[in-house]
């Protein structure tokens, strides 16, 4: 490997990898994301032959003291850290470092597009979620994980501070009498990266669709932020762009999804009680993980790998 370690057992980039980075910060990153997304062998399902779980990433930027990460405290959860909050906590409480205080923050967001195979299979089940799914839930994010571990390492090496925070010790998921909230929402993350929009299912809609899974990295690196190329928050929803579509509605097979919107303690109900069959091998074996992982509202949806709006600026 062309990186060397120092006396105080942090690596560095040799010179002139150090020099790539410094050249062009951001597509060094997505490069970065993309070469392990493509060569990972954790990116790959063992009981489908080797299949590939996740395509190529998407990747966006936000600056970490855009007002919009304090509208956060509103719309997901009073504790819900914003990119400044979080590294510097992580930085003193966990790395205990020297009080800091980063003249620029940035967050790294990145969408994993689920496999066409996968989404395929998916798409045939009525009322539980393929095997194949179930595995990409589970080993899927024990690769998103790694990757976002990866990143870290490569801005670490390039010499900038940075976090990510859903595998820090900082992360915390609250149970609310309304469903769950995190102290850390990907989503909003990916939002205000220009990646997409939330929709009626509560799904996050992106160029490559909905069926995908998504992370993110706060580092005190200056990366130019991202364009947000759509009008609010739900501007790639058919639904709520043209009032017709809901198709989503009729592939929950229980009720958790309505005009108003996703019902989350029904559908924490079908993920936990209604699809246990399934982790208990009456539907099929093999299935792993704490649940069975569902997802058929993101399947068979005109929404499922793009955006089903002709334009969502408007
Ligand atoms: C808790 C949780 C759940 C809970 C609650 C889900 C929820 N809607 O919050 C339960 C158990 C129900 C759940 C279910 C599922 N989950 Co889940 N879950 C999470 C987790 C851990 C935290 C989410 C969170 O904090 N939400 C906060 C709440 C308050 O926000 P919200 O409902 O998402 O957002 C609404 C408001 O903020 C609102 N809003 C109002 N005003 C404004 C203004 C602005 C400016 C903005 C931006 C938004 C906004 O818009 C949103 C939509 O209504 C994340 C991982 C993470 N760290 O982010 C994964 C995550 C959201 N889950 C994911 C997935 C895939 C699933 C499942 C398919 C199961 C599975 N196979 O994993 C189902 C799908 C359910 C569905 N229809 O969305 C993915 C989402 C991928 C996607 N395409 O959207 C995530 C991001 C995991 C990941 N790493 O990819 N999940
Ligand atoms: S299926 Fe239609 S209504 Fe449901 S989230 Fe997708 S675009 Fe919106
Ligand atoms: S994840 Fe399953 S139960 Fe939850 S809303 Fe989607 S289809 Fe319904």
């Amino acid at each position: 490997m062309s990186k060397h370690e120092t006396q105080k057992g942090i690596k560095f980039m040799d010179t002139r990898t150090k020099k790539r980075f410094d050249k062009n910060p951001p597509r060094f990153i997505e490069k970065a994301l993309r070469d392990y997304v493509r060569t990972s062998p954790q990116n790959r399902l063992d009981s489908f032959g080797g299949a590939t779980i996740f395509d190529e990433p998407l990747v966006g930027f936000a600056d970490g003291d855009d007002p919009i990460f304090l509208n956060y405290k509103k719309v997901v959860h009073a504790d819900h850290f914003t990119p400044r909050e979080i590294l510097v906590k992580y930085l003193t409480e966990v790395k205990q470092l020297e009080a800091l205080n980063p003249s620029q923050i940035s967050v790294v967001s990145f969408i994993l597009p689920i496999a066409r195979q996968t989404r395929l299979s998916n798409t045939l089940e009525k009322e539980g979620p393929s095997l194949r799914w179930n595995h990409t839930r589970w080993q899927g994010q024990d690769f998103i994980d790694d990757l976002s571990a990866h990143l870290v390492s490569v801005l670490e090496e390039a010499g900038f501070h940075a976090v990510a925070p859903e595998i820090s010790p900082l992360f915390k998921i609250y149970n609310l009498p309304d469903g769950f909230a995190s102290n850390w929402s990907q989503r909003h993350m990916a939002y205000a990266a220009g990646l997409g929009t939330f929709s009626l299912n509560d799904g996050f809609i992106t160029k490559k669709g909905m069926a995908m899974r998504c992370g993110s990295v706060v580092t005190d690196l200056k990366l130019k932020p991202s364009e947000r190329p759509y009008k609010n928050h739900l501007a790639n929803c058919r639904f709520h762009a043209t009032g017709k579509c809901g198709v989503c509605m009729q592939r929950c097979p229980y009720g958790a999804i309505t005009e108003k919107g996703h019902d989350k303690m029904k559908c924490v109900d079908a993920l936990f009680v209604k699809q246990k069959p399934w982790i208990d091998g009456d539907c099929g074996s093999g299935y792993i993980g704490r649940y069975a992982g569902c997802g058929l509202c993101q399947t068979g949806v005109p929404c499922e790998s793009r955006i089903p709006v002709r334009n969502s600026k408007r």
